[in-house]
């Protein structure tokens, strides 16, 4: 019987990490999860995989060399998927340091060490489309990069150094995904799809007043985590490695996200004013949605809307779900999991 490949995950308590988990063990791998130890715990749905015996933990932190070495020589990885991050942009630029430390150096740990114990090894690293910034849509793995944030800046720094450089000195399989937005009802509630969806459940069940928002004007591309794993996978069975973008090619508003969740909701809202001085109404007049100054970042991305077309010709990969269906599915989520608090 052939044996069975082995995946280190690491990032394993982050959205991507349990839909990659629950993918690799439906495609017959022993699955590893490098876990950090928090005083929460793993969520739920990667404490469930654990206790189901479909994913064995690691404890390790890529901030930390000798946990990240012992975690290697003990699981000996065939496919490692470099997921840990400081993954929030706006927190980027409060705590750069800490991001520079995982996005950066955290990536050369895990890219030696996995190399040290199996120089066979396949790692895959979440790029992103951070990168581009301030680069022009429609971008594509073609497009300059041009990082205007800590997040970005450190993101970049890794795929060039310990991705792009490694294949290239040393041989090594190091691919990477540079992924546009991918959102769930698994997305943390501090990213802004999550914070609406789940701010709009609440408000419709009158359990919140208002929803306070940064810039309402940024667009991005997004599209499913689900899916977007599906590409991660695929990117490591290639013949060679290389880079892809992965997005689905259709770009929004945050604007157009509210009033797509809103809608899902049967919430119609007007909007009224500008700038920080704009707000949404409900159909009785009452202001829901304010913008909150708090929320703007330093420096923004503006445009995002990724060119897919490398990873449909090359990778045979498309995203299944359309915007408003992953709008729905995480507002159907939300609204789901909160009803019975409802007065
Ligand atoms: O949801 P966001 O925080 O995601 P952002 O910054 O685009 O980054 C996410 O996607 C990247 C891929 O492109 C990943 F690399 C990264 O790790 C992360 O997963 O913000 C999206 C947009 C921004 O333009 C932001 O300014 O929404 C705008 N926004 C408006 N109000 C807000 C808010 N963002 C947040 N988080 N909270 C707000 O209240």
């Amino acid at each position: 019987m052939a044996k069975k490949p082995k995946a280190l995950i690491t990032g394993i308590s982050g959205q991507d990490g349990s839909y990659l988990a629950e993918l690799l063990f439906d495609k017959g791998y022993d699955v590893y999860g490098l876990l950090r130890r928090t005083s929460a715990g793993p969520p739920p749905y990667i404490e469930d995989l654990h206790l189901a015996k479909k994913l064995s933990y690691v404890y390790g932190n890529v901030r930390d060399l000798s946990t990240i070495r012992i975690a290697m020589e003990e699981v000996r990885p065939d496919e490692v998927y470099n997921l840990a991050a400081q993954s929030h942009v706006w927190v980027s630029f409060k705590v750069p340091d800490e991001t520079w430390e995982t996005n950066f150096y955290g990536v050369g740990r895990v890219v030696n060490e996995a190399m040290r114990v199996n120089k066979d090894v396949r790692v895959y690293q979440a790029s992103t489309s951070e990168m581009f910034g301030s680069t022009p849509p429609p971008q594509s793995e073609a497009s300059p990069f041009s990082p205007v944030s800590p997040y970005a800046e450190a993101k970049l720094k890794a795929h060039e150094e310990f991705i792009v450089a490694y294949r290239e000195k040393y041989g090594l399989f190091a691919a990477s995904g540079i992924l546009f937005n991918h959102e769930s009802p698994r997305r943390g509630k501090h990213f802004v799809t999550r914070k609406i969806t789940h701010s709009l459940a609440k408000i419709k069940l009158g359990l919140q007043d208002k929803l306070e928002l940064g810039n309402l004007e940024a667009k991005r591309d997004w599209g499913y985590a689900g899916d977007y794993v599906e590409a991660m996978h695929l990117i490591l069975q290639q013949k060679k490695a290389d880079d892809y973008v992965i997005a689905t090619g259709e770009s929004h508003t945050v604007r157009d996200f509210v009033n797509a969740a809103a809608a899902a909701l049967d919430m119609p809202i007007t909007w009224e004013g500008e700038g920080a001085h704009e707000v949404g109404k409900d159909k009785n007049g009452k202001v829901i949605i304010g913008v909150d100054p708090e929320f703007y970042r330093p420096n923004e991305v503006h445009y995002l809307l990724g060119d897919p077309n490398k990873a449909r010709e090359r990778l045979g990969w498309t995203r299944k779900v359309s915007f408003d269906q992953l709008v729905t599915m995480m507002v159907k989520s939300d609204y789901d999991s909160l009803k019975h608090l409802a007065p």
